[in-house]
């Protein structure tokens, strides 16, 4: 494609991001997250998509994309906040899913001073606890070592909700960030998963060994560990095998909006 291409293409993505705040396009989808050792469903991580209501679910990857670079990640960002804990909140009524946990993605322009002030009437206004909240962040975030950042960090950590460092072992730096910030759960990045189950042997074993090497660590630092992208019955053997407590991927389940989800949940009772 040509730069008139693509500048077009952007222009046009956000005009929908505009016109999705104004007319309540995004939507919250959820992806279980299991106990590795049963299969049993622990939590969910949020998932924004932007629905068109004629183009269908536009590319999820290229809105977050568009919408860090513009600003309009915070008021997306408020909206799938708000969405996913109704989300929660509704699943809570189902039997044997109250106990579950809700994950969410933030960018680093969402740590805003009055984040943990409207997190906790959301929580209240739902009636769910702080530790069933799940803050994802990525290095991006820790990186800008920003102590404004690190207060809003902080401040939500002492509400009682979780840190989760996303897309672990992809970063620059992730082992230093363990040491400096309230890190509960660390993610490992989808790459390792797959990387795991691979025809090619020298891969599989140096896989192996990072992974057991990061899920020492994390256990060491008192983190619990959850592997991402699991897509076959293998993947979740070995994962298993190797004492990665929580997993999540298409094996289990995709993302998926509130009504297939809650049709979904019933095959894991
Ligand atoms: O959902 P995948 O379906 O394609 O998501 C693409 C990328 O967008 C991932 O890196 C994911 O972490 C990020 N992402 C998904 N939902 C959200 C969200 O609600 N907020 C932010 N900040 N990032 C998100
Ligand atoms: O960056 P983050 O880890 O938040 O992004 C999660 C992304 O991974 C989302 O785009 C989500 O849709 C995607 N995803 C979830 N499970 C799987 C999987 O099993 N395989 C692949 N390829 N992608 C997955
Ligand atoms: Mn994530
Ligand atoms: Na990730």
């Amino acid at each position: 494609a040509d730069m008139l291409d693509i500048a077009r293409k952007r222009l046009e993505t956000e005009q929908f991001i505009d016109q999705g705040l104004r007319e309540d396009w995004f939507e919250a989808h959820l992806q279980p997250i299991v106990a590795l050792s049963d299969g049993r469903v622990a939590g969910f991580e949020a998932l924004m998509r932007l629905h068109h209501p004629q183009r269908g679910i536009l590319p999820p990857g290229e809105i977050v994309g568009i919408a860090e670079e513009n600003g309009s990640i915070t008021r997306i960002g408020d909206v799938i906040l708000s969405k996913s804990i109704a989300n929660l909140a509704a699943i809570s009524a189902i039997a044997g899913f109250g106990e579950t946990y809700l994950a969410v993605n933030f960018s680093p322009l969402q740590f805003e001073p009055a984040l943990p002030a409207r997190l906790a009437s959301l929580l209240m206004e739902n009636d769910v606890t702080p530790p069933r909240i799940v803050i994802e962040i990525t290095e991006a975030v820790l990186m800008l070592d920003n102590p404004a950042v690190r207060e809003v960090l902080d401040a939500l950590s002492a509400l009682g909700c979780r840190i989760a460092l996303d897309d672990f072992g992809t970063g620059y730096s992730s082992l230093s960030y363990l040491n400096r910030f309230p890190v509960d759960i660390v993610k490992i990045d989808q790459s390792f998963t797959r990387s795991l189950s691979t025809s090619e042997k020298a891969l599989r074993d140096k896989s192996r060994m990072l992974v057991e090497g990061i899920r020492t660590i994390s256990h060491q630092m008192g983190c619990t560990v959850v592997a991402e992208g699991i897509e076959t019955d293998e993947q979740w053997e070995i994962l298993r095998a190797m004492d990665i407590e929580f997993g999540q991927g298409y094996l289990f389940s995709r993302p998926l909006p509130l009504p297939a989800l809650v049709d979904r949940l019933a095959e894991f009772v």
